[in-house]
């Protein structure tokens, strides 16, 4: 990523209006670009401070995480994918993009790095005619599907994902979350293919079904990206980066009789067509580019 445009110029998000980020122009993003008179505040929100998930103040008695930036073997993962960061001279992380117009962690609660993991679902999308997979005329392409979730917290559409737990393997986070934001609650319609009547079935007996059955899926995951996000939240000091993994049903067997229902922090779930003029949040429409071209799909 060479630059970022949704943590810039705007009103920092949950602040009522209150926390403005410092102007930065296209041109003043780099650090290695002098900017004079560069003066971000600060901002923390006050659902991040003492919390026991959340890291202390830079300095605080017991804190000392001066061998773990860039890294994921300590406690807690706080490498950015292939983007490295640096660390300025009174110990604070600086964003690797660059300038955000504001300091503090806002509502990440890691210093530096806050590692999150993405779910891309997909399947080929079929011609409702003849059930066959659908090619893009101008491309000749297949079309891909993906399961998009519509996120409760600004109405925008995007990928299932959130942030890793303590320790948390990135491709256990990207299935946790998926199930959480995409699947909780959702029903088999009639009966699988064995004859049993899942339609009623609630979790936790329906969640380990659902599991099972998207289990060879997950097995084949594939990392399409790993690094910055270019998410509202980040700030000088405090930034999400993920890494988003490709979990594809090339056979299309898998989801067709499955109803997705959103859960946890997301408001609505549907499949939605991989193109040029999606629409998404942060710079997830990046992730489905990156997507579309390991799979050869059309874009
Ligand atoms: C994005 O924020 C990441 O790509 C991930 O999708 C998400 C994690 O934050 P929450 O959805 O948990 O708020 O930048």
């Amino acid at each position: 990523m060479t630059t970022h445009y949704n943590c810039r110029n705007n009103v920092y998000p949950g602040t009522e209006g209150l926390v403005k980020r410092f102007p930065v122009p296209d041109d003043k993003v780099l650090w290695t670009v002098s900017y004079d008179g560069y003066d971000p505040p600060s901002y923390t929100s006050l659902s991040v401070l003492n919390k026991g998930w959340a890291d202390p103040e830079i300095g605080a008695p017991g804190f000392d995480p001066t061998n773990e930036w860039n890294s994921d073997k300590g406690n807690v993962n706080r490498k950015c994918g292939s983007h490295k960061y640096e660390i300025d001279k009174d110990g604070y992380p600086i964003n690797p993009v660059g300038r955000t117009g504001l300091k503090g962690r806002g509502l990440l609660g890691r210093w530096g790095s806050n590692a999150a993991g993405d779910a891309v679902v997909t399947r080929w999308k079929k011609d409702p005619a003849t059930s066959q997979p659908l090619k893009n005329e101008a491309t000749g392409k297949l079309v891909l599907e993906f399961v998009a979730i519509n996120r409760k917290d600004c109405g925008e559409w995007a990928i299932p994902g959130g942030f890793c737990e303590r320790k948390e393997d990135f491709f256990d986070t990207v299935k946790r979350e998926f199930f959480e934001e995409a699947v909780s609650g959702a029903k088999f319609e009639g009966q699988t293919k064995d004859g049993t009547n899942v339609d009623n079935c609630l979790p936790p007996e329906y969640m380990s079904f659902a599991y099972k059955r998207f289990d060879d899926i997950f097995k084949k995951g594939q990392v399409v990206y790993s690094g910055y996000v270019d998410d509202i939240r980040n700030t000088d000091q405090a930034w999400i980066s993920t890494t988003v993994v490709n979990f594809h049903d090339d056979v299309g067997n898998v989801f067709y009789d499955i109803k997705f229902k959103a859960g946890d922090d997301a408001g609505d779930v549907k499949w939605m067509d991989v193109n040029e003029s999606l629409v998404l949040y942060a710079n997830h429409k990046d992730f489905l580019r990156q997507t579309a071209i390991k799979l050869g799909a059309h874009f």
